[in-house]
This record gives C-alpha cells, sequence and structure tokens, in this order.
C-alpha cells in the first residue's frame, strides 16, 4: 500500500498547527523542552510521520521532504523564540521579587560597648604605658602574707581592723587591694621596677552610694635608685593632668598607710571643691626588705586609687550602685 502525498501533507499539517498552538501555551522551561523532544525528536511526531516516507512514490518524496523540513524549522524557530520568551519572563520576574528600595530606612542593630569603669581602667593603664609602666596582674585570692605581713600590716596592727576583710575557712582571703601583686612581682624581679596593677578588690563595707563590697583598684609601683618624693609628685601631676585636665590645681596632704613612709593623699580641685583622689608614698623600707631589696640601696614610690571613684567623678555618678546593676538605660549613656 502506497501512502498519498496528500494524506502525509495533512498530516505534517496537522503536527504543525497543533505543536504551534501548544508550544505558544508553553509555561516553563521544562514542559518546552518536553515538547521539542515529543514533536522534533528522534522519536518524535514528524519522525513517525516521516518513516512513511519509503511508501511514497519516488516523485512525491522530494516534495513531501521539503514540507517536512519546512515544518522543522518553523517549529524550531518558534521553540527558540518560546525559549528565549520563557528566559526573559524568568529573569524578569526575579528582578520584581528582588527589588531592592534602596530608600527604605535601615534596620538598627544595637551593638554592645565597653562598660564605663573598664573604660576608665583603660583610659588610667594607657596614661601610665604611655609614661613606661608595665601592666601587671595576680591573684584575686590570696593569703595572708601578701596581703597583709609583706606590707608592713602586721597581725596586731590597726590596719587589719581598718580594712575588713573576706577571709576563707583555710585563712586564705579576697584581696583588699591590689598591693600584692607588686610584691609578687618584686620577688620575681629586680629592680627598676615600673609597674601598674588594675584589678577587682573586695571589702567588707555596708553597701551604699559611696561604697561596694567589690571595687575596682589601680596601684602603681617604681623601685630603682635614687627614686625620690619628687618624683613621685611628678609623676601624679602629669597623671592627674592626663585624667583631669591640664593646669589641675592639686595639693598633697601628710597621711598614713603602713606601706610607705612618708604617706599623702592628694586632693584635686574640681568643680569649686577640694575633692580626694588618691593615696601615695614613698614604699616602706621594710616592705622592700621582705621582697629582698637592700633599701640602702632602692627606693621607691607607690600610689592607689579607686577606679570607681574616678569613673563616678569624671561621669558624674551619684551612685556606685549604678555602676553595677547592669542597667542598660543608664550604661548606654558612657
Ligand atoms: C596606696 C597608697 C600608698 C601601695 C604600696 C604598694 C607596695 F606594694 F609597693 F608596697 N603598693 N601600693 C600604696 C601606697 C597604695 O593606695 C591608696
Amino acid at each position: 500500500m502506497t501512502t498519498s502525498f496528500e494524506q502525509v501533507e495533512a498530516e505534517l499539517t496537522t503536527l504543525s498547527q497543533d505543536a504551534q498552538a501548544t508550544i505558544a501555551q508553553t509555561k516553563t522551561l521544562d514542559e518546552l523542552e518536553r515538547l521539542r523532544v515529543l514533536y522534533l525528536g528522534k522519536k518524535g511526531q514528524l519522525s513517525q510521520i516521516l518513516r512513511n516516507m519509503g511508501k511514497m512514490s519516488a516523485d512525491d518524496r522530494p516534495r513531501i521532504g521539503q514540507t517536512a523540513n519546512d515544518v522543522k524549522d518553523t517549529l524550531a524557530s518558534q521553540l527558540d523564540q518560546r525559549l528565549q520568551e520563557l528566559l526573559s519572563a524568568g529573569i524578569e520576574a526575579q528582578l520584581l521579587e528582588e527589588t531592592l528600595d534602596v530608600t527604605m530606612p535601615g534596620v538598627s542593630r544595637s551593638f554592645g560597648h565597653i562598660h564605663p569603669l573598664n573604660r576608665t581602667i583603660d583610659r588610667i593603664l594607657d596614661i601610665f604605658v604611655g609614661l613606661g609602666y608595665t601592666v601587671a596582674t595576680g591573684p584575686q585570692v590570696e593569703t595572708d602574707y601578701y596581703n597583709f605581713a609583706a606590707l608592713n600590716i602586721p597581725e596586731d596592727h590597726p590596719a587589719r581592723d581598718m580594712q575588713d576583710t573576706f577571709f576563707f575557712s583555710d585563712g586564705r582571703l579576697l584581696r583588699t587591694h591590689t598591693s600584692p601583686v607588686q610584691i609578687r612581682y618584686m620577688e620575681k624581679q629586680q629592680p627598676p621596677i615600673k609597674i601598674v596593677a588594675p584589678g577587682r578588690v573586695y571589702r567588707r563595707d555596708t553597701v551604699d552610694a559611696t561604697h561596694s563590697a567589690v571595687f575596682h583598684q589601680v596601684e602603681i609601683l617604681l623601685v630603682d635608685q635614687g627614686v625620690s618624693f619628687a618624683d613621685l609628685r611628678g609623676t601624679i601631676k602629669a597623671f592627674l593632668a592626663q585624667m583631669f585636665g591640664p593646669d589641675l590645681p592639686l595639693r598633697f596632704r601628710a597621711s598614713y598607710f603602713p606601706f610607705t613612709e612618708p604617706s599623702a593623699e592628694v586632693d584635686i580641685e574640681w568643680k569649686g571643691k577640694w575633692l580626694e583622689v588618691l593615696g601615695c608614698g614613698m614604699v616602706d623600707p621594710s616592705v622592700l626588705q621582705s621582697v629582698g631589696y637592700d633599701p640602702e640601696i632602692y627606693t621607691g614610690f607607690a600610689a592607689g586609687f579607686g577606679v570607681e571613684r574616678f569613673a563616678m567623678v569624671l561621669h558624674q555618678i551619684d551612685d556606685i550602685r549604678r555602676l553595677y546593676n547592669s542597667d542598660l538605660r543608664f550604661l548606654s549613656q558612657f
């Protein structure tokens, strides 16, 4: 049985029309690829129709071949066109979805920041490091020896009553000042010594607006040959000027500490009033002796001050407890 030219041509025309209508409605790239295989693939509908060509007359074959090629070209170019349409529609949809309004207000993030006490400690340390001092630290749990005995505070000395101390049952204690850091440092190093010791200290004080059982101290210590009270005075003056401002009026008042002789307290003039800011003095010869330094060869000065006090003066904080109750509405001001 031969297949007539008209019959195959009609099939081709039907295929072409159906295919064009279907391709035009394709919505996805996957769908489009399935149609390409369905119509133009090796086992596709076009190939299937052409399989009957063998049964056609030799005259008809080239003509139907031509028609088939035309259908193939038409469908191929339509598939390609639809492909381009779908691709650009996809890009447009993606762009629309990713629209970024650069005029929208930003989302503000809250950053953490350094606590005012640590900022104050950092400032103090920066000043002394600038003057050539080395930062030294030590344990907060101390022995009687490092906290008292080596500092010329004997068993029955009234200073031990003054410094109400937290003791552990084994006789150890929470350091009441950072001076033990200096003793430990001197035991290990030979003069010249030039250190600044920041840290947390503990006293059994009743907590009120100006007292806390836990607070922070910075102490400095300088030991060398020929160190005088004038060196101490110049150092304190330079430090306080950097801390509170140049041309700061200050006065040294004679005082007493077991570990220094002579001793002094220093006041600054601040907002029209004299304000005590630190204690200091020449290191007592017995302290030098307890770390094995010869007080005939070496002399030294030391000074100590409370960080909370400095922070309160600098930032006009009226209650020490504000520095500890972690109220961010307060702390974030600094
Ligand atoms: C002060 C006042 C005066 C001081 C003394 C020492 C040491 F370890 F060298 F003996 N360290 N700190 C000292 C001296 C501390 O605080 C008000």
